[in-house]
């Protein structure tokens, strides 16, 4: 958690950026964005898809400047910032969300969605909207959910095809204590680290092994260090839109309108972005060397069930899993 002293240190030359970025183009609102991911990414695209129809709605009155590859911090860091006003919008996974906000469990926990089909038809219907609603009472205002494809493990050490092969490995897991006890429930060493710090912790062996979708494995170049991917599928943890709630009420009318529904109009672009990003990522790493393993998925799914059972005593996580698991 951000302490207000680091709000106001770490976030000097992020106020400066901000403040240059309002007043880039004369008369015009330029929203400030942040991505962890490199320029390119699906993630980063759609944002910028979006910032073009915002432009053009408005006639240039509002813009969007994207900071890419983490240039603004760590994704627990932007959410913070946006909170606070610091920051207008931030992409992130959910799982940078568990723990400060529990309404998007959910969404990360293990073997929760069937397929990518169903987590869309969730994100879009009454699951998407109560959990994007759900920060309205902490300073953010939920634009869109992206997809994030589907997370597996990877190591630099053996194959996994059971549980069992995971024991004693250190694998890196985002700051999510659901990630945190799935890797435990599984019988390996879970080391939490942020996203900019897996490439250098893998290639000099502080942990053995993460995981994650194959886009990210590609353009953060795990793929070169990490030889083994297993198709575990443990979590389709998808990624958020995050908009500063200060910065949104600051518009005008006319121009909320014109964000919300250009946010909802990205949702089909980055689709259709990452799925063929997706099949690309996959087939290069694999053309690369990457030797892929099938999961004995039954005895993943036993292993996982007792974190998935613990945080369905939470009545509200366990309604919104039972609206998910209606539509599969
Ligand atoms: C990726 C996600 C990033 C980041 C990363 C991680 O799939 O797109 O936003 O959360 O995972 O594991 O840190």
């Amino acid at each position: 958690m951000l302490t207000r002293r680091d709000l106001l240190t770490g976030s000097a030359a992020l106020a400066c950026s901000v403040a240059v970025a309002r007043s880039y183009a004369a008369g015009a609102a330029v929203l400030t964005a942040a991505d962890v991911h490199i320029d390119g990414y699906p993630t980063v695209e759609a944002v910028r898809w979006m910032g073009r129809v915002i432009d053009d709605a408005t006639q240039g009155r509002l813009q969007i400047r994207m900071y890419h590859s983490g240039q603004l911090g760590r994704e627990t860091d932007t959410i913070n910032l946006a909170r606070f006003g610091a920051l207008d919008i931030t992409r992130v996974n959910v799982a940078a969300l568990n723990n400060a906000f529990p309404l998007t469990d959910v969404l990360a926990l293990p073997y929760v969605f069937d397929s990518t089909a169903h987590m869309r038809r969730c994100l879009d219907g009454v699951v998407g909207r109560a959990i994007l609603q759900g920060f309205e009472a902490r300073g953010l205002v939920g634009l869109a959910f992206y997809d994030s494809g589907v997370r597996c493990f990877y190591n630099h050490v053996r194959p996994i095809v059971q549980p069992a092969d995971l024991v004693g490995l250190k694998i890196r897991v985002p700051p999510s204590d659901i990630f945190v006890q799935l890797v435990r429930a599984l019988g390996a060493n879970p080391t939490p680290l942020s996203y900019g710090e897996v490439f250098s912790a893998l290639q000099t062996h502080l942990i053995d092994g993460a995981e994650n979708n194959w886009p990210t494995f590609l353009t953060s170049r795990q793929f070169e260090v990490a030889r083994f991917w297993a198709q575990s599928e443990h979590s389709f943890a998808p990624e958020v839109l995050l908009m500063s709630q200060q910065r949104f009420t600051s518009l005008p009318p006319r121009d909320r309108e014109v964000l919300l529904d250009a946010a909802a109009r990205s949702v089909p672009v980055m689709r259709e972005l990452w799925d063929r990003n997706e099949a690309e990522a996959r087939a290069t790493v694999e053309k690369a060397g990457v030797r892929v393993t099938e999961v004995d998925r039954k005895a993943f799914g036993s292993a996982a069930a007792p974190v998935l059972a613990e945080y369905l005593k939470d009545p509200q996580v366990m309604r919104l899993h039972r609206d998910i698991r209606a539509l599969a």
